[in-house]
């Protein structure tokens, strides 16, 4: 009797915690959501007390059981409700100046109220938490995610309750060797629930995810793939796109998935032209709603063609900090900003550095016709032997395109940035490079390379890597880490047939320094700077576009320099706070006459 009892428990403890971790939704802005923004409180917790014990093992008592005392003598050494708050989404660094530079781990706590729709299910969405995030709801440990910058989602139907609900989220962002990205990189590593919280409102059966776009001028096709959250036949899913007359009807095979191509002559997506169709899809009387764009992206010979046509990439790098004073962006307003400054500066295309950004930012670029590469952050010395390291890419590369696969502006997907050359590496890149194939044949891969630099003066291009991708790109800082005097006498060689992308150039000033060409750190060295790069950069046989780092000063622990850098990277063509700086013209009135 007692073993059947303790057997009972124990399934009951089981079910009672299934909440499972499931496929990532997508099209999140055309679902119905619920927003968990707002105040969380946090605590701060060096050692991790709230999750190991005294001999570092995983506490039964930890922080996720929000627990209070029950009787006067208790001893309870936390309390999330006397705890402060903080904005989420929103980075802890900006947000509480004893965190400007922690790196660890807090905890943080939420309490909302929920009532249950009869058959329906919810789903609990993070759009971003950096970096490595345990999820509890009402007590139960949800799940685990590493990486920084890609969503994920539970079915969280079973653990919510009727009226008040409380989540808990550890959240650690402390560097480590074999996290991607690695201990080092040239940017902040802001902590926190950095974007969006969502409960998301979906049927026992839905939409998980579906794939819509023009497969090919000449035949004027529209292909529409979808994929429900389950493996079954006979479900019935319709796509609507009223303003081309198109309403189809398609039955799920046994694993849950319709496809479809259909005949349509839409108008095409392009910078000048970022016209978007209403998309509705239906399933069981639900319907839900997309805006997506039709175009065709290619490389052919060392040109890229955007509909058919060759297209030269105008574009400038972007990290996701606010524009003005730092933080992470995580809004339509912070993107839209930085957008419109890109924009100013002549681009129709934006590099999105050095990690996958926000949805919003993705979406705001569409609607306001720019191009984007978008890229994960395996980045300088990834452990590339690491096998759990390899997975961790590849898990990041994978929700990037399932986030953003109907996005008519992304056009490349770039999976390294300046990785040093092994065997190790290219079996890790080359093995990223065919999965981001396999998930996804009509986007361009790239990724940037290094260019070895030689005293003769020519720059050529060797990387075994460029079999893997449809555009070779290479960062190259001559006038920076290298004298600007040898500009005009460089020489570049890249021998293979691919459209070329200079992925970075640049150098740093400070914004209302003046002083000599030659004088580091003033604008006119920087302005400098850019005229001898883009006569120098002009002369590259098939060089198809450049995004020149970067758009904005960004926040780095490693520019310590006082009175210049004081933590920021000033490579900016705007100043942290927003100010032009002389180089804008010159890229600007370059971009002007391309
Ligand atoms: C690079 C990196 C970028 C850095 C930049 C710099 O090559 O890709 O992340 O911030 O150089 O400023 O040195």
């Amino acid at each position: 009797m007692k073993r059947l009892t303790i057997f009972l428990l124990l399934v009951n403890i089981f079910l009672t915690s299934s909440a499972k971790e499931v496929p990532l939704v997508g099209n999140i802005p055309g679902r119905q959501t619920a927003s968990l923004n707002g105040d969380w409180h946090y605590i701060v917790d060096v050692q991790e007390e709230g999750y190991y014990d005294y001999r570092m093992n995983p506490t039964r008592w930890g922080f996720f059981r929000n627990d209070k005392p029950r009787r006067p003598e208790d001893l309870i050494e936390y309390d999330f409700d006397k705890a402060p708050t903080m904005q989420v989404p929103g980075d802890w660094n900006t947000q509480d100046q004893q965190l400007f530079f922690y790196e660890g781990t807090v905890w943080f706590m939420r309490r909302f109220n929920h009532q249950p729709k009869a058959g329906h299910h919810t789903l609990l969405y993070f759009e971003a938490v950096n970096y490595d995030a345990h999820v509890y709801l009402n007590g139960n440990h949800l799940g685990h995610h590493v990486g920084g910058f890609t969503p994920f989602n539970y079915d969280v139907t079973e653990q919510l309750h009727e009226g008040e609900n409380v989540v808990i989220v550890k959240v650690d962002n402390k560097r480590r060797k074999e996290n991607v990205p690695t201990q080092i990189f040239d940017w902040w590593n802001y902590g926190g629930i950095t974007r969006d919280v969502l409960l998301v409102d979906v049927e026992p059966v839905y939409v998980e995810n579906y794939s819509l776009q023009l497969e090919s001028l000449e035949g004027c096709q529209i292909s529409f793939s979808v994929k429900l959250n389950c493996e079954e036949a006979g479900h019935e899913v319709t796509l609507a796109i009223p303003e081309l007359r198109i309403t189809k009807t398609l039955t799920t095979a046994a694993d849950g998935t319709a496809s479809c191509f259909m005949k349509a002559k839409p108008e095409l997506w392009s910078p000048d032209h970022p016209r978007l169709y209403r998309v509705d899809i239906t399933l069981g009387g639900n319907t839900m709603t997309d805006e997506i764009g039709f175009r065709t992206i290619e490389a052919r010979g060392k040109q890229i063609l955007l509909n058919g046509e060759p297209i030269f990439l105008k574009g400038i790098s972007i990290h996701e900090e606010k524009p003005n004073g730092g933080g992470r962006c995580n809004s339509t307003e912070d993107a839209h900003t930085l957008l419109s400054w890109a924009k100013e500066l002549g681009c129709n295309y934006v590099r999105l550095a050095h990690y996958p950004h926000n949805e919003y930012a993705v979406r705001e670029a569409e609607r306001m016709g720019i191009m984007v590469w978008s890229e994960i952050p395996v980045y300088w010395t990834i452990d590339w032997t690491n096998f759990d390291t390899y997975l961790n890419a590849e898990r990041q590369l994978s929700d990037m395109i399932q986030r953003d696969k109907n996005r008519a502006n992304i056009i490349i997907w770039s999976i390294a940035n300046e990785t040093p050359h092994s065997d190790a590496r290219d079996n890790f890149l080359s093995r990223l490079a065919q999965k981001a194939r396999s998930l996804d044949d009509t986007r361009l891969i790239s990724m940037a390379m290094e260019v070895t630099s030689a005293s003769n003066y020519k720059n050529r291009l060797q990387d075994n890597m460029h079999r893997y991708v449809d555009v070779v790109s290479f960062n190259q800082y001559i006038g920076w880490y290298r004298d600007v005097n040898d500009a005009p006498k460089m020489e570049w060689e890249v021998p293979y047939d691919k459209p070329v992308i200079v992925s970075e150039f640049g150098g740093g000033a400070r914004a209302g320094l003046h002083g000599a060409v030659n004088q580091r750190w003033t604008e006119e060295f920087q302005e400098n700077l850019y005229r001898e790069n883009l006569a120098m950069l002009s002369k590259i046989d098939g060089l198809a576009g450049m995004s020149p780092w970067i758009l904005k000063d960004f926040r780095s622990p490693r520019r310590v320099l006082v009175g210049i850098q004081d933590y920021y990277n000033r490579k900016g063509l705007f100043s942290d706070s927003g100010e032009k700086k002389k180089a804008f013209f010159v890229l600007r009135d370059w971009y002007g006459k391309r």
